[in-house]
C-alpha cells in the first residue's frame, strides 16, 4: 500500500520514520496520548511539560495524528484552539479530549491520566463554529501580515491577475476576495473539508485548493511534507521538480516520477486477477502449500483500485518471510519488478494490540510496482488509447503474518473505515483490543485466538459481515 492516491485523498499509511515516534521506555498508560500544543505554551516549556509527563510513563506524540487522545493547551483563546484543530489533518477529534493545562498538572501530581472532569475542557462557546463566523466582509475580519496560507492565495493572486489583464473583472474579484479571506484564517488550510463554512470560496477556488493540496502528493513517495517543501520553494510543476538540482529524489520518488502516469491510473479487476495469477505461480514455485489470498478494496469487491493487496504466507510458522524474499527474488529474475521496498518483521507477540488507526502493521511486508504485461490480462490493459507499450506499472503490496495470526491480518486488510471502526467498537464496547496482530481481551487479560474472521466477529459478539458488506 503506497502514498500515491488516483485522486487526492488522505495517504494509506504514514511512515514511522515521517512521525518522529515517542519513545516507548517506560510507558505506563499504552491508551493515553498526549499532544501539547506548542501555541502560546511555548517551545522550551512545551519539551519540559514533555519530558516531564514521559518520565511519568505518558506516551507524548510529538505530531498532532488521530492516534492523538488527549490533546492539552495552556491559555489559548478556545475559539482559535478550536478553528487550528478543525483546520488540521485529524479526523479523530470529535474523540479526542481537548484540555486545559489544568488536568495535565493533576495527572502529573497524581502520577497518572485523572478522570476528565468539566473543569478540565476547552470548550468552544456555543456559538456556530469560528470558520462559519468568518466574515466575507474584510472590515470585519483581522487580518494580521501572519500569512498561514501564502500557497493558496499566491495562486489565487496570479490567476486574479491574469483575469484582470484579460478583461475578465468578475473572475478576478472572486479570486482576490479568495485570497483576502484566506489570509485572515489563523490556521493554514490542510484539505478542502475545512473551507466548506468559509465565505467567498467559490467553486474556482475550491478546485485551486485541491489542486495545490495534492499537487505533489500525488506522486508516490511524495508525502505532505515534502509537497509544502517544493511548493515553498517554489516549485509548482513536476518538471520543476525534476529541472532543480538542488533537489535529490529518493528511490521511490525516482519511481514515482518514472511511473507517474500509470499509477495515477485506477487498476482494474481483469489487471488485479492477473496480478494474482503472477504471485500465485510465484508463491506456489517456491512452497506449493502457500498461501496467498487478496485482500483490500479488490476483496471488498471494488471494480477498481490504486494497488492490489495480498496476504501471503505459510503454514509452515516463522517460514513466511522467507517466503517473501523469495517471492521478490523470483519477480525480480522474471524482469518485472520495477520498484521493491522490503520491511522486515518487526512484530511482538508480547505487545498489546494497537488501537492506533494509521499505525503501520509489524509483519514482513513490501511494498513493489511490477511490470505487467497487455498480453497477461483477459481483455487487455487499461490504458490510454496512444499508448503502445504494450504493458503498464502497477503497484502491489504484499504482507506476510506468521499463520496464526492471519484471520486479524485478512480483517484488517480486507480494511476501509470499517476496520477502524471494528478496533473502535472492541475498544469502547468491548474493552478489547484488535488490530491486524491479535485481540486482546483487557478484562480477562488475555489474548483471544482465530482462526477465521468469523472467530473474531464471534469473539467480539458481533454478526459477521461479509467482506463486500464493508465498504464503509
Ligand atoms: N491498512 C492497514 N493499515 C494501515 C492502512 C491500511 O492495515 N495503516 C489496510 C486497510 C486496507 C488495506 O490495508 C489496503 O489498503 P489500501 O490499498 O490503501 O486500501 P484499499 O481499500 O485497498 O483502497 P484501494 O482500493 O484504493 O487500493
Ligand atoms: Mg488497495
Amino acid at each position: 500500500m503506497f502514498h500515491a492516491p488516483i485522486v487526492p485523498r488522505a495517504r494509506k499509511r504514514s511512515r514511522p520514520a515521517e512521525a518522529s515516534a515517542p519513545r516507548r521506555e517506560g510507558v505506563k498508560f499504552e491508551d493515553v496520548r498526549l499532544y501539547l500544543v506548542e501555541r502560546k505554551m511555548g517551545r522550551s516549556r512545551r519539551s519540559f511539560l514533555t519530558e516531564l509527563a514521559r518520565s511519568k510513563g505518558f506516551i507524548v506524540e510529538d505530531v498532532l495524528s488521530d492516534v492523538v487522545t488527549h490533546v492539552v493547551s495552556e491559555d489559548s483563546q478556545a475559539s482559535s484552539l478550536w478553528a487550528w484543530l478543525k483546520g488540521g489533518p485529524v479526523k479523530n477529534l470529535p474523540v479526542m479530549h481537548v484540555l486545559d493545562i489544568s488536568w495535565f498538572t493533576d495527572s502529573m501530581r497524581e502520577g497518572k491520566p485523572v478522570a476528565v472532569e468539566t473543569r478540565h475542557l476547552i470548550q468552544v462557546s456555543t456559538t456556530p463554529t469560528p470558520m462559519s463566523t468568518v466574515s466575507q466582509y474584510a472590515c470585519q475580519r483581522r487580518t494580521t501580515t501572519q500569512n498561514n496560507n501564502k500557497i493558496f492565495t499566491d495562486a489565487f493572486e496570479v490567476l486574479a491577475e491574469s483575469h484582470e489583464f484579460n478583461d475578465m473583472e468578475g473572475p478576478c474579484l472572486a479570486f482576490r476576495r479568495a485570497a483576502s479571506v484566506l489570509k485572515s484564517l489563523p490556521w493554514t488550510v490542510q484539505n478542502l473539508r475545512v473551507t466548506e463554512d468559509l465565505p467567498c470560496l467559490g467553486e474556482h477556488s475550491m478546485c485551486v485548493i485541491e489542486l495545490i493540496a495534492s499537487l505533489f502528493t500525488s506522486v508516490f513517495g511524495v508525502g505532505p511534507k515534502t509537497a509544502e517543501k517544493w511548493y515553498r520553494r517554489g516549485l509548482r510543476s513536476f518538471s520543476d521538480v525534476l529541472a532543480e538540482p538542488s533537489i535529490h529524489l529518493n528511490r521511490m520518488q525516482q519511481s514515482g516520477f518514472l511511473h507517474y502516469g500509470d499509477i495515477s491510473r485506477a487498476v482494474s479487476k481483469a489487471e488485479a486477477q492477473a496480478l494474482g495469477n503472477i504471485i500465485d505461480e510465484a508463491v506456489h514455485a517456491i512452497t506449493p502449500d502457500a498461501i496467498l489470498t487478496l485482500t483490500g478494496g479488490f476483496r471488498r469487491g471494488k471494480d477498481f483500485g490504486h494497488d492490489v493487496d495480498f496476504i501471503v504466507t505459510t503454514p509452515q510458522l516463522g517460514k513466511e518471510e522467507r517466503l517473501l524474499t523469495s517471492v521478490i527474488d523470483r519477480l525480480k529474475h522474471q524482469g518485472i519488478l520495477l520498484y521493491c521496498e522490503y520491511q522486515a518483521s518487526t512484530f511482538d507477540e508480547s505487545k498489546l494490540p494497537s488501537h492506533r488507526f494509521e499505525a503501520m502493521d509489524h509483519f514482513a511486508k513490501c511494498f513493489l510496482i511490477l511490470r505487467l504485461e497487455d498480453s497477461q490480462v483477459d481483455g487487455g490493459l487499461q490504458t490510454a488509447e496512444e499508448d503502445r507499450r504494450g504493458w503498464r506499472a502497477v503497484r502491489v503490496d504484499l504482507v506476510s503474518p506468521p499463520v496464526d495470526r492471519y484471520a486479524f491480518t485478512l480483517l484488517g486488510w480486507s480494511g476501509s473505515r470499517f476496520e477502524r471502526d471494528l478496533r473502535r467498537f472492541a475498544r469502547m464496547e468491548r474493552r478489547m483490543l484488535l488490530d491486524n496482530h491479535a485481540l486482546y481481551d483487557k478484562t480477562k487479560k488475555e489474548f483471544l485466538a482465530a482462526t477465521t474472521e468469523k472467530d473474531i466477529f464471534a469473539h467480539l459478539g458481533l454478526e459477521y459481515i461479509e467482506p463486500w458488506q464493508r465498504n464503509a
